[in-house]
């Protein structure tokens, strides 16, 4: 759809609309020029598609506007990805032509000698983005789900309600998982990929440059890009321990994390220790109510006790770190709650050391999450900011496909 003015004349009377490229705030009625309805449909045209992040970049706010969005027309596929991608967030790709059948033509007519046509299929062959296809049941009826928005009014956590919002205002529901091996190289990832994240989380007990003010040079940073700190502190331990844990030591975790998460397998003492310290400020607790490593135990009765336990304290828990919380039993579970999954990357599959990965939109369409969690699809890519942008508006779009 990124037509140029001049096209807005067009012969056969079709309506169309423009997306504005310098507004960044795409979330506005602005952003879109023309005359539209919500519920028309409308047909994405480009010149070529790469991974096809710029044509889910335009889905975005056409779906935002209420408008449906199926197919895209594009001259050039080039073949690195995109229309597997953009299958997955419901996008039918018509090329008009394949980048290596440009490559056969030009071959045979003798522009291309073996040795280019060599290199271009390499170039092609290693930089294919493909994000398989889920391999998820998908419910036969899928009902309408509530809007962030929406959701935020019903959170009774101050944490939980601004999260809801930043995504809506952000429109983001990307969590990064800043596992980088210094305090001093997250600081710099933060300011690069501030801008498409909702949530930025750290394991802060591995940097060997920790300083007390990592906390407050963090927090400077999340509020200049609008998002928030959490803190994967994994507390496992009776109340009264992590009542010090929290608070104390050397990270004060107290003092900078929005948001921390609890194992539940001490039982419910440990959410009313964190309670004590963290809800007098205002801070909000996930529980880990599934885990995305293989094998691990945290399903069936300990997956519904982690939900028993959030009902309970639902001033202070603000959610869950699942992985298909579509399944759980009573699903959908209460929409004040969030859903945040780790184990997240463009291409099933997984690590040496357990670690599963699904898909942004089998996570977010399929399996009923609000947020991806994403560590090594963006920290290890040659371009993190770049990467997480393709997170973002991937995540985007299956939230919005869920909410149509
Ligand atoms: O079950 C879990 C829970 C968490 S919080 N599985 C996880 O992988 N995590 C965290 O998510 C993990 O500690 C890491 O920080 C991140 C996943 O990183 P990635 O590099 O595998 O995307």
């Amino acid at each position: 759809m990124n037509v140029h003015e001049s096209c807005s004349q067009n012969i056969h009377n079709i309506p169309m609309v423009m997306r504005r490229k310098e507004i960044k705030d795409y979330g506005t009625a602005k952003a879109i020029e023309g005359d539209f309805k919500a519920g028309q449909s409308c047909l994405i045209i480009e010149d070529l598609v790469t991974s096809g992040t710029s044509v889910l970049e335009t889905a975005a706010p056409l779906r935002g506007a209420g408008m449906k969005v199926s197919d895209a027309v594009v001259l050039i596929d080039r073949e690195q990805g995109g229309r597997e991608n953009l299958e997955e967030n419901g996008i039918k790709l018509h090329a008009i032509i394949k980048l290596t059948e440009m490559i056969k033509i030009l071959r045979e007519k003798g522009k291309l000698d073996d040795e280019m046509v060599g290199i271009v299929m390499k170039f092609l062959e290693e930089n294919r983005k493909v994000a398989a296809l889920a391999k998820v049941e998908k419910p036969a009826t899928r009902v309408k789900a509530l809007s962030f928005g929406e959701r935020a009014k019903l959170s009774k956590n101050p944490t939980g309600k601004k999260l809801f919002n930043i995504m809506v205002e952000k429109e983001s529901n990307l969590c990064l998982a800043a596992d980088v091996g210094t305090a001093a190289e997250l600081l710099e990832l933060a300011e690069k990929v501030g801008p498409e994240i909702c949530l930025l989380k750290t394991h802060v007990d591995i940097f060997p440059d920790f300083t007390p003010d990592f906390g407050s040079k963090l927090r400077a940073i999340a509020e200049k890009y609008n998002f928030l700190v959490f803190e994967d502190r994994k507390f496992a331990d009776i109340g009264n321990t992590v009542t010090m844990q929290y608070e104390g030591g050397i990270f004060h975790i107290l003092e900078w994390a929005d948001i921390v998460n609890a194992h539940i397998i001490s039982g419910p003492g440990i959410v009313d220790g964190l309670k004590l310290k963290g809800l007098p400020r205002g801070r909000g607790l996930l529980l880990l109510a599934e885990m995305s490593s293989a094998g691990n135990l945290a399903k069936g009765d300990y997956t519904s006790a982690a939900v028993k336990i959030a009902e309970d304290h639902s001033d202070f828990v603000i959610g869950f770190i699942s992985v298909n919380p579509a399944s759980w039993p009573g699903a959908p579970i209460n929409p004040s709650f969030i859903q945040a999954t780790p184990g997240v990357q463009m291409v099933t599959g997984g690590d040496a050391l357990g670690q599963q990965y699904n898909t942004p939109h089998s996570v977010i369409y399929d399996r009923g999450s609000d947020i991806i969690i994403v560590g090594r699809g963006i920290i290890k890519a040659s371009n993190p900011a770049e990467t997480a942008r393709e997170y973002r508006l991937q995540g985007w779009n299956a939230y919005l496909a869920k909410c149509t």
